[in-house]
């Protein structure tokens, strides 16, 4: 497979500003008529040919204005269909026949069960019907669509229903209509035998909009959070962006094989149905908080993605990059916003900068692919985010909300490039974003190595920062960014953030400062005392920024900081360290000792009284062994799993009754409600809860047991379950996890987490428990949420999926090469782990690069083809 490069994009040849389609459903042969309105782009020569994408179609029928044509005026090629002579406008009919039930990619029109629909981000839409599939394309739709009255009750696709009826046969059909202008990638067909929940919604101009979820019968008791999710949504984007709705209908559907989470079709969101239903005795808070985030996300896109999308998929990040941020600014204000912060920071520089790092990194804007399928990527989506972030900050809400402003109504129904977007953030605030613009095309994150010191004769405090991205494939050399650091200084003996005066100007005492060039000084004037440093604090920028703190200096800052997130941070910084020692030790045979100062500085924790439990909670929580790992310059899987499990036990003997009070002081018996006050004090409890059993300790695994069986929501039944099974108490774990199997056997979201559970344990066995799970009823390969819950989670159980004998590399090979069959998307997903072998010792290296070659042996599709090149580059 060839790449795709950004400088070659041209307008397209022609254009449509109708499609008709006609949509005759059968499992095995599905009948598609297109009839397309078609003309010459003004920007293009006449006598061009006209390319139309298509794959896996029979094509049956095809016309210009009504006359058929001959085999010797259209060619079917590789890709799809070309016409040398088109006339400058006409209508082009065509009809093509497919089979949704053959369909295991779940790109284009596929079964899930027995429920027809579509996905067709990125380029799916080309194994529906031949047609210029590439986002700059936009017309009218108006589809019919014609299914069993049994079998297929509802029939539903993007706008406004206009006409129904029935058919001869027991079949029947409906006619919707959308009006706005949009690219292929958005059109939606949802058929099969659905009920649906129905609410309303009154937009800020009066406007009524009918809103539906529709599910399978027995989910119909799990739409409710979704529903005031959406409501929630809409309402917020009014308030905060003022876009409103624009259709009279707002329809989501859950489906249960599903690629990504959900999908932004128009009118008609397309939804894994883990990412829609909760109930309290099957969704965990996590998972209701995920369902809030996404179904925001997803409407969002009606105005960022939809009304104003993308000119080709490089620019991929403009509606993702975006849409993430309002997603994400949308929850810390409906949630805890400081824990947002940290849980998307956290997961941040866990898993994007390791994307950065890898073989795979590639700039927010690439600028070129071989498979855009592989582009749906953190750093598509979340350093893109961070990069709106940053925006925000540099210009100041109120300049950013006239430049979202100017971009939608200046862009509304065009499809346009991130600069569009800069250039309206840059009119509004009136500043130069010309070297900001560096964040979309390189790749890698930016390392800032920082040092401080104390002028005290002269009252000064001078910052010295250094910036250095690394090399990434293909741009060996990287130029300077420009890297908003918020800060303050932190008097040592006052412990409040003290004045910043910078060249004569007062920045308050929590100020931001500009680093544009390599190196730069920065000289604080009258700074009254000695200050610690609390720099980039909230994560201003997505960068790694090293300061040479002492294990005081965190310790102070974990209590003094004013800004929360980098008071977590403070604590995290010092753990690692703690770590560190701990790792070496463990490395070198020489006996562990634990830092009296982190158990000091959580016996503080403790006992502060915090109003905000959910920070709390995320204090206690020690970093990720994926963290720690990525602060290794070579991993040591065992050694960081044997050093942070020795942390977690010694601070849980020294402060076990500490942690038992808090236990204690957050069981609560009210009614389940995902709100935030309860949702903190669950994870503070289950956070202490999992301190105690870490040491098995009686009292604490009693609690679990008693935790697990009193069964008053998932939250609290999967911490337990969790614990037990993670713990060595098979004798507990075993009864409980069969207790657990047959009580939710009928429901596949609860069986996904009772697999995810299981695999995820340390114990040794947790390989033979994936293959032996892998022919459980329940699990199903062409299913990808089965396949995440089960060998993605074993993938990240770092010591069994790094064991030494190589078997959890060759398990997951083996199903990756099974995959790249039957689904290559979530099969070039699965491979990532496999792709960082570099970050190892000698040995797993050749052992997962052995792995990566046997997968390379393959007939690869150009999704996998793409990740195993980079890869073993
Ligand atoms: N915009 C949507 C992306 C998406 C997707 C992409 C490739 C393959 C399957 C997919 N399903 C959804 C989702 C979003 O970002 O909102
Ligand atoms: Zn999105």
């Amino acid at each position: 497979p060839q790449p795709i490069h950004l400088s070659d994009y041209r307008p397209p040849a022609y254009r449509v500003t109708h499609t008709e389609l006609t949509f005759d459903l059968d499992p095995s042969a599905t009948r598609v008529k297109a009839r397309l309105h078609v003309e010459r782009h003004p920007e293009r020569e006449a006598g061009e040919p006209l390319e139309l994408d298509g794959e896996q179609l029979a094509l049956k029928a095809i016309a210009i204005d009504g006359q058929p044509l001959g085999d010797d005026e259209y060619a079917l090629t590789e890709s799809g269909l070309r016409i040398e002579r088109a006339p400058e406008r006409f209508l082009l009919d065509t009809e093509v026949e497919i089979a949704p039930e053959a369909n295991t990619a779940l790109e284009g029109l596929y079964q899930s069960g027995g429920m027809f629909c579509t996905q067709c981000e990125a380029e799916g839409f080309r194994r529906i019907t031949f047609y210029p599939d590439r986002p700059d394309v936009m017309a009218t739709f108006s589809t019919t669509v014609i299914g069993r009255l049994d079998r297929e009750p509802v029939l539903l696709s993007n706008g406004n229903p206009v006409e129904r009826g029935e058919l001869p046969n027991g079949r029947h059909f409906v006619t919707w209509e959308d009006p706005h202008p949009k690219p292929c990638y958005l059109f939606a067909l949802v058929a099969g035998d659905l009920e649906k929940v129905e609410d309303r919604f009154t937009t800020m101009s009066g406007r009524e909009v009918t809103l539906q979820i529709w599910v399978e019968e027995e989910n119909l008791g799990k739409t409710d959070h979704a529903m005031a999710s959406l409501k929630r949504a809409m309402r917020w984007d009014e308030e905060t962006y003022g876009r409103e709705y624009d259709l009279d209908l707002f329809m989501i559907v859950a489906v249960n094989d599903f690629n990504m989470g959900a999908m932004e079709n128009k009118g008609l969101n397309i939804f894994n149905s883990a990412a829609v239903l909760t109930h309290p005795h099957t969704a965990t808070d996590a998972a209701f908080q995920r369902v809030e985030g996404i179904v925001a996300h997803e409407y969002f896109h009606n105005w960022s993605g939809n009304r104003v999308t993308c000119r080709d998929w490089f620019q991929l990040s403009l509606k993702e990059g975006f849409t993430v941020f309002r997603d994400q600014t949308f929850s810390a204000d409906t949630n805890s916003a400081p824990v947002k912060r940290i849980e998307d920071v956290s997961f941040f520089r866990t898993a994007q900068f390791a994307e950065d790092a890898g073989p795979t990194a590639h700039p927010v804007r690439p600028d070129h692919y071989i498979e855009i399928g592989n582009f749906y990527t953190l750093t598509i989506y979340e350093k893109g985010a961070e990069i709106v972030r940053m925006l925000r900050n540099l210009v100041g809400w109120e300049a950013f909300r006239r430049g979202s402003d100017l971009y939608f109504s200046r862009f509304d129904g065009q499809a346009v490039t991130i600069e569009d977007f800069v250039a309206c953030m840059a009119e509004a605030s009136g500043q130069d974003l010309d070297q900001f613009m560096r964040w979309y095309s390189q790749a890698g994150t930016p390392e800032i190595d920082a040092h401080g010191e104390y002028d005290y004769a002269n009252g000064a405090y001078r910052l010295l920062l250094r910036q250095r991205t690394p090399a990434t494939p293909g741009q060996p050399d990287k130029a300077p960014q420009h890297i908003p650091i918020r800060l303050g200084l932190v008097g040592t003996k006052s412990g409040r953030d003290l004045r910043l005066t910078l060249d004569g100007e007062s920045l308050g005492t929590d100020g931001v400062i500009h680093l544009r060039e390599e190196e730069q000084e920065f000289v604080f004037t009258d700074v009254e005392e000695a200050p610690v440093p609390s720099l980039a604090r909230g994560f201003s920028a997505p960068v790694k920024l090293n300061f040479p703190y002492s294990r005081e200096d965190l310790a102070f800052l974990q209590t003094h900081d004013s800004d929360g997130f980098n008071r977590w941070d403070a604590g995290q910084r010092l753990a690692l360290l703690a770590l560190d020692d701990l790792i070496a030790a463990h490395r070198n045979g020489v006996e562990k000792v634990m830092d009296p100062r982190v158990v000091e500085a959580f016996r503080e924790l403790l006992k502060r009284e915090t109003d905000d439990k959910a920070v709390l909670a995320e204090m206690l929580t020690l970093p990720s062994e994926a963290y720690i790992a990525e602060q290794q310059p070579l991993v040591d899987v065992d050694a960081i799993h044997a050093a942070r499990q020795f942390v977690k036990q010694s601070l849980a003997m020294a402060l076990r009754d500490d942690f038992l009070r808090v236990y204690q002081e957050n069981v609560g018996d009210a009614p389940y409600a995902p709100e935030p006050e309860q949702i903190a004090a669950r994870s503070l409890k289950n956070v202490a809860l999992s301190y105690l059993v870490s040491i098995e300790d009686e009292e604490g695994i009693e609690l679990a047991r008693r935790q697990f069986e009193a069964d008053h929501n998932m939250t609290d039944v999967r911490a337990a379950l969790t614990l037990l099974v993670h713990s060595s108490r098979d004798e507990l774990a075993d009864p409980a996890l069969r207790t657990f199997g047959e009580k939710w056997a009928h429901d596949p979201l609860v069986m996904d987490q009772w697999f995810s559970v299981q695999v995820s344990r340390p114990q040794s066995d947790a390989l033979e428990r994936v293959k032996f799970l892998m022919d459980h009823p329940a699990f199903s390969l062409t299913n990808p949420n089965k396949v995440r819950a089960l060998i993605g989670a074993f993938a990240q159980n770092r010591v069994n999926f790094h064991r030494l004998d190589g078997e959890g590399y060759r398990l997951l090979a083996d199903v990756v090469i099974e995959l790249n069959r039957l689904n290559p998307e979530i099969a070039s997903r699965l491979v990532t782990p496999l792709t960082r072998w570099r970050r190892f010792d000698e040995t797993r290296q050749e052992l997962m690069k052995g792995e990566l070659e046997r997968i390379r042996e393959e007939k690869l599709s150009p999704n996998v083809y793409e990740v195993i090149e980079k890869a073993l580059a």
